[in-house]
């Protein structure tokens, strides 16, 4: 049997209802992963973890706003509202999130250089958050995504999955983005399916 792995992608206050980047209906997907949590063999959960002065927030660059488009160390960056700053309220793990299951916890976005959507990678692809390395050393071939936000985190984490070996399944009704442009979520999701992705609901794997 393969060993499979459940990784939660940020899901944090900041990314809820009344966070400072708040995903509609962030919400939802707290009592869909708490149910699936024992099913899985292995849990993770991904934190983005920015320092206050992290250069993926508007506030650092002057004359610009949350959601402009600018480039930093040459790449291009979209500009968030400060966010999941370290040792925040925002930056901790949602209270009814179940944590009681999650065997590792990786952090990402630390270098105040460089963001970090994927939970594996950097957006620059320059350094590794560790996650593929700790999964392979436990064997693990098949990993199940869940968490926020699907058209950002979710979706960089679940294309890295794919690029590295990983069988990566989506839970759809674990779930929700943030639609910055109308139609970014049916995209993310159509690119993901493109590359290999299986996207499931929560109850086909609930017999898991
Ligand atoms: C995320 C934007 C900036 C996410 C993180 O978790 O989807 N989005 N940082
Ligand atoms: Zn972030």
């Amino acid at each position: 049997m393969a060993t499979e792995a459940l990784i939660l992608v940020d899901i944090q206050n900041d990314f809820l209802p009344g966070g400072a980047l708040a995903v509609p209906e962030g919400d939802a997907v707290i009592p869909v992963v708490n149910r699936l949590q024992p099913g899985f063999d292995i849990v993770v959960a991904s934190q983005d973890w920015h320092p206050a002065d992290h250069l993926s927030f508007a506030s650092q660059h002057e004359a610009l706003a949350p959601f402009d488009v600018t480039e930093v160390d040459g790449l291009t960056q979209i500009l968030w509202p400060d966010h999941c700053v370290q040792g925040s309220h925002g930056a901790e793990f949602a209270p009814d999130l179940n944590m009681g299951c999650v065997d590792a916890v990786f952090r990402k976005g630390t270098d105040r250089r460089i963001d970090s959507y994927s939970a594996f990678h950097d957006n620059g692809h320059r350094k590794a958050t560790g996650l593929a390395d700790w999964l392979r050393a436990r064997d693990v071939t098949a990993v199940t995504l869940a968490g926020l936000a699907a058209d950002v985190c979710v979706y960089f984490t679940a294309m890295d999955a794919v690029d590295e070996g990983f069988a990566t399944r989506l839970v759809s009704d674990g779930t929700r983005g943030v639609d910055l442009q109308p139609g970014d979520v049916d995209s993310a999701f159509e690119r993901m399916r493109a590359a290999g992705v299986e996207i499931v609901t929560s109850e086909r794997l609930a017999g898991h």
